[in-house]
């Protein structure tokens, strides 16, 4: 791989796999392509994200007088989706997926996210009111990378606005098609997904054609 690309894995945590909290429907597809990527992708630099929820976190339902999951409120000025209670710090289904950890050492980075109460943060650079950063841009650029490869989950949500921020950013970005799935709240968000990505100048491929190229 490019030495100025890295691999980011957005927030592949057991509370997104099937059986999970909030589970990704097909969300255990993205484990092959995954590893094959972690394999044998050759990445100078692999960071992943992390969804890590304060127990109180307001994108919870259960957090909420008479609210259900799916429901969109006015949190502190923006819009939220309600969420069943998913990724609780140091529970379980919040801590990354077996596949990242074993290769623990592969992985140059871990940035949380979702911390503050009162905001979510479904993007890996800033939270949804981008009144903070992550640190994860400022830590590429130093890193001279220039080119980001992101999968993981979920494509409609925490995938879509990484890479929408990524863009914005200025890094060359790609998408990898059979590395993600979308939750699809509403039949079709994980296409129209993709369709935002391309329009804001994403590349679209799928793990083979990036693997063929190594
Ligand atoms: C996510 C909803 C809530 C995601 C995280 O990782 O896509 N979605 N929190
Ligand atoms: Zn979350």
């Amino acid at each position: 791989m490019d030495p100025n690309t890295a691999l980011i894995i957005v927030d592949l945590q057991p509370d997104f796999l099937p059986g999970g909290a909030l589970a990704v429907p097909e969300g255990d597809a993205v484990l092959a392509p995954i590893r094959a990527l972690l394999d044998a992708g050759d990445y100078a630099t692999v960071v992943a994200t992390q969804d890590w929820h304060p127990a109180e976190h307001r994108s919870f339902a259960a957090n909420h007088d008479a609210r259900q999951v799916g429901e969109v409120i006015d949190l502190d000025g923006l819009d939220q989706v309600l969420w069943p209670v998913h990724c609780v710090q140091d529970s379980p289904g919040a801590a990354l997926h077996g596949a990242l950890e074993a290769r623990r050492g592969r992985l140059d980075a871990v940035f949380q996210k979702g911390t503050e109460l009162g905001v979510d943060s479904y993007s890996g650079f800033f939270d949804n009111g981008r009144r903070k950063a992550t640190g994860l841009g400022d830590w590429l650029r130093e890193r001279g990378v220039e080119s980001v490869h992101v999968c993981g989950l979920a494509l409609d949500y925490c995938v879509k606005f990484t890479a929408l921020d990524a863009l914005e950013l200025g890094f060359a970005t790609t998408l990898i098609a059979d590395a993600t799935r979308a939750v699809n709240l509403q039949p079709g968000d994980g296409e129209a997904a993709v369709t935002a990505l391309r329009e804001a100048g994403a590349q679209v491929v799928d793990s083979a054609a990036l693997l063929a190229n190594t």
